[in-house]
């Protein structure tokens, strides 16, 4: 890091900061005012609430259509929507949520606020490099919403061939350009990320006294740089194909529907671990400060992170057991999928573990890092489920799959995030939120995710499948149940977005650190200064220093 700059408070500040502002300490957000100075910052923590505001922007948008959806899902006759503006709903809630939301959301906004502060550095390693991720994020976001906006896409956002090629007449072109552009961002984004870990700690900050949060951030930054660049060349391969039918994907033409999902799945199962591990990075964070005790298994916690991601990258084949590979191809596949549970199973044990005999403070971020422990297992094994040949043949493209999916990136990431942005709100904001409208919504949400997704198994294994707006009356009680319990979600999410918001103006001042946590982001005031650290970080000797440890039962701490 740029030591030397950085050795005590005055000396850092911007000499033509009005002493007014040195008053309440300079920091990030009262630096500057202008639209300017937010809109051309290169501050990783300005940035991150550039990204915060827009995925929020998206996901209402993604949450609204889910809405939709499952209104129209209220009737088995299908009389809502026509057959095309479901699709079209549909399609839009998955690309929004996947594409605009999920993937860059927690590297996005607490990668960027996080990392740099965690490893006790100025900033990333490429500020401006930064800034213009999110240009290009925005960009990119913006031509898929104009397709919406000129008349849908009712693709799927798997936008699978021959459907995205030969007949549908929808506006695929301008979704698939916005989508590949949202790909470079992420690309930006890794490079960014493995610079900064690599080069940027402060000293003392070896590899393994680094937070989990920024393994977990280093292990997506290198499926960000090695999956992003296959599915940019098929989405623009996908583009010529439809543009030019250029005989890629299209047998008319000579080309393979097949190959689409083998280039579609190489990147996008290893994004299922873009969209987790940042997760399991945030919930690594909170389940030690909230029972106020050492982080069990540092290491195998660490290691499991890479594992997950490079295991990850051998299993894409278990989205086409029923779409022609070799036998011997899908058996491979379904056990390298298995061993995708080895290094997901470490991290519930070693959280599990941490949690035990630890002093527990039930508050908000605590209550969805629980929460998420319990929806990731569920979603987990019923990933085994679908990973076992004969039972997908049974389950595979029905409800069952939406369910998993669902218990997995909202269970998992949804979560996640909610904790993180719990957790971490008073640093960024310098204010507190009202812990009890906290937990209300955090109860809220776990109960009306389990009513919305849960009934989705059943329904799947029942043979409900997905992406159809008629179904047999039979389905419609467990359908209205999902309707409902979609319902109490919302009402869930909406929450949040207006304590957190109010609490921004009329919240208590919040402390540097209000949970008693440890890690380098906590010893900077909240918010922090705008140039991070007032005096020359010292990385403490063992990550996770908490006064309890797991020596009852005998083990040694690793
Ligand atoms: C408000 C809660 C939500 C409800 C009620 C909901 C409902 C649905 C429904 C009904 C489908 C269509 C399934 C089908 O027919 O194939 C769907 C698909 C999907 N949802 Fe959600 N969802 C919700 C939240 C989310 C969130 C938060 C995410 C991601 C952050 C997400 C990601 C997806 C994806 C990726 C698909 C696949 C779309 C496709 O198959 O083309 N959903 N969801
Ligand atoms: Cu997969």
């Amino acid at each position: 890091m740029t030591s030397g700059t950085i050795t005590d408070g005055p000396a850092l500040r911007d000499p033509h900061t009005p002493d007014s502002r040195i008053g309440h300490g300079a920091d990030y957000l009262h630096a500057e005012h202008t639209l300017r100075s937010w809109f051309f910052t290169t501050d990783h923590k300005r940035i991150a609430l550039l990204y915060l505001a827009s995925i929020t922007a998206f996901f209402v948008i993604g949450a609204v259509t889910a809405g939709l959806v499952r209104l129209a899902l209220v009737v088995p006759d299908g009389q809502v929507f026509t057959n095309d503006t479901y699709n079209k709903l549909f399609t839009i809630h998955g690309v929004v949520m996947v594409w605009f939301f999920l993937i860059p959301s927690i590297p996005a906004t607490f990668g960027n606020f996080l990392i740099p502060l965690m490893i006790g550095a100025r900033d990333l390693a490429f500020p401006k490099l930064n800034l213009a991720s999110w240009y290009v994020f925005m960009t990119g976001a913006l031509f898929t919403l104009a397709s919406v906006v000129l008349g849908g896409v009712d693709t799927g956002w798997t936008f699978y061939t021959p459907l995205s090629t030969a007949f549908s007449n929808t506006w695929v072109v301008p979704a698939l350009i916005g989508v590949t552009i949202v790909g470079f961002s992420s690309i930006l984004t890794g490079l960014n990320f493995v610079v900064t870990i690599h080069t940027m700690r402060a000293p003392g900050m070896t590899w393994f006294r680094l937070p989990i949060f920024v393994w977990t951030h280093y292990a997506t930054s290198l499926i960000f740089l090695l999956a992003t660049p296959v599915i940019t060349v098929a989405l623009i391969l996908l583009i010529a194909e439809r543009a030019f039918h250029i005989g890629v994907f299209d047998p008319a033409y000579g080309g393979d529907p097949v190959l689409f999902q083998h280039l579609f799945w190489f990147y996008s199962h290893p994004a299922v671990y873009i969209m987790v591990l940042p997760g399991m990075g945030v919930i690594s964070e909170i389940v030690p400060a909230f029972a106020q005790k050492k982080l069990f298994g540092y290491k195998f916690v660490a290691y499991a992170a890479i594992g997950l991601a490079s295991v990850t990258f051998f299993v894409w084949g278990h989205h086409m057991f029923v779409n022609g590979q070799s036998d011997f191809a899908s058996v491979a596949f379904s056990v390298l999928s298995f061993a995708v549970a080895v290094p997901s199973a470490v991290k519930v044990y070693n959280w599990t573990a941490t949690i035990h005999k630890g002093s527990l403070k039930l508050d908000t971020p605590m209550l969805y890092a629980m929460g998420y422990i319990g929806l990731f297992v569920l979603g987990g094994l019923t990933g085994l489920y679908l990973a076992t040949l004969a039972i997908n043949q049974h389950v595979h493209a029905t409800y069952f799959v939406v369910a998993h999916f669902h218990y997995i990136m909202v269970g998992g990431t949804v979560l996640a995030f909610l904790g993180g942005l719990h957790f971490w709100w008073p640093k960024i904001t310098g204010r507190m939120y009202i812990e009890a409208w906290g937990r209300i919504s955090a109860f809220l949400i776990f109960i009306g995710f389990n009513v919305t997704f849960f009934p989705q198994f059943i329904l799947g294994y029942l043979g409900m499948p997905r992406r159809y707006h008629v179904y047999p009356p039979e389905f419609q009680f467990l359908n209205i149940l999902s309707s409902a319990g979609s319902t109490i979600l919302a009402v869930g999410y909406l929450f949040p977005m207006v304590y957190l918001v109010y609490s921004i103006w009329f919240g208590k001042r919040a402390p540097a650190n209000p949970w008693d946590a440890k890690g380098l982001e906590w010893t900077v005031p909240s918010p922090p200064p705008a140039h991070n650290f007032l005096t020359e970080p010292v990385a403490p000797k063992v990550p996770y220093d908490y006064p309890l440890q797991a020596r009852e039962t005998g083990r040694q701490h690793s």
